[in-house]
């Protein structure tokens, strides 16, 4: 009964996640993945650490751009964006988003502001998914001394970008504080006040601390996002996408070749995805990061599968 038990475990398990092979991603490193489905064409926006990155400290000063049309093969669409695009940018190519809007992509940044010393969020914008990127406002659309929930400077980081069928933008993001505020049409302004999240055990679980990725399956929105620190991916859920949340546990546990995990999900060609990155091209580790993409099934009630890192 025992073997039979532990059997059925097993292929329920892997008949919901398909272990692919990892990294997607081998000819650079590259982390913070965030996915955009335009055309049928999956394009992959990510962060990008430098080689020679020290084994404590990030070096990223651009962000790459690939696509699919099978998320197997990936065309390298090159460097659409780097922080020099900000003039106000004093470096630092954190996690980032691109959604798509009226004809016109919008490429949100989470990047050092040296005119308000801290990471902000700005916003990119061209006619074509792959760029040329040019810088949409000039200046920072959420500078450090907007937010003061957290007690650092780098709470600003990570954004998200959702657009509800009711056409509503929401913006959620944050390093150990977790914000959102509404974005007006033109995807370029804030729309009202930020709203700082109480990181509370019943919409977060125990501890609550970056990345996080906001969508909709189903008519329930999902808030995918790092949790603790070495990190593993969670998820809270909600009828509203401005919560209140309800915490629904662990995606992907504790990975063995990175401190921090970053998740996106998408759905391609049918199938869902959940895309993160790990440390584990030769070389790789915390700072030297990889993006890796795996299949999976939502439960019939709609949870989320246990996803195990394939380098663990
Ligand atoms: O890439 C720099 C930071 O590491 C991101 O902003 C975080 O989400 C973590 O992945």
């Amino acid at each position: 009964i025992k073997y039979l038990l532990s059997s059925l475990i097993f292929t329920m398990f892997f008949s919901m996640v398909c272990y692919a092979d990892n990294p997607v991603i081998t000819d650079c490193y590259t982390a913070d993945p965030a996915t955009l489905v335009y055309n049928s064409v999956c394009y992959l926006y990510v962060g990008h650490d430098q080689n020679d990155a020290p084994d404590n400290a990030y070096r990223m000063k651009d962000w790459k751009c690939y696509s699919s049309t099978d998320m197997v093969n990936w065309k390298d669409e090159g460097i659409p964006l780097t922080t020099s695009t900000f003039q106000w940018s004093g470096g630092d190519a954190n996690a980032a988003q691109c959604v798509y809007r009226n004809g016109k992509f919008y490429w949100y940044v989470s990047t050092h502001d040296k005119t308000h010393p801290g990471v902000a969020i700005g916003v990119a914008v061209s006619d074509s998914p792959t760029g040329p990127f040019k810088d949409a406002i000039g200046h920072a659309l959420v500078t450090n001394d907007m937010t003061t929930y957290a007690s650092h400077s780098w709470d600003d980081l990570d954004p998200t970008v959702f657009i509800d069928d009711d056409g509503q933008a929401y913006m959620y993001w944050g390093n150990n504080a977790c914000y959102w505020v509404k974005l007006n049409n033109d995807m370029i302004s804030l729309n009202g006040s930020i709203t700082a999240i109480p990181l509370t055990i019943e919409a977060f679980g125990p501890d609550y601390e970056e990345a996080p990725w906001l969508y909709k399956r189903n008519g329930i929105y999902y808030l995918v996002y790092a949790a603790c620190f070495p990190e593993r991916i969670a998820y809270s859920t909600s009828t509203n996408p401005t919560g209140p949340w309800k915490y629904r546990g662990i995606i992907m546990p504790n990975i063995v070749t990175s401190n921090t995990i970053h998740p996106a999900i998408v759905d391609f060609n049918g199938s869902s995805y959940f895309v993160y990155h790990n440390g584990s091209l030769p070389n790789g580790g915390s700072y030297r990061r990889s993006v890796c993409i795996q299949k999976f099934s939502y439960n019939a009630d709609g949870t989320i599968p246990t996803i195990l890192d394939t380098s663990n």
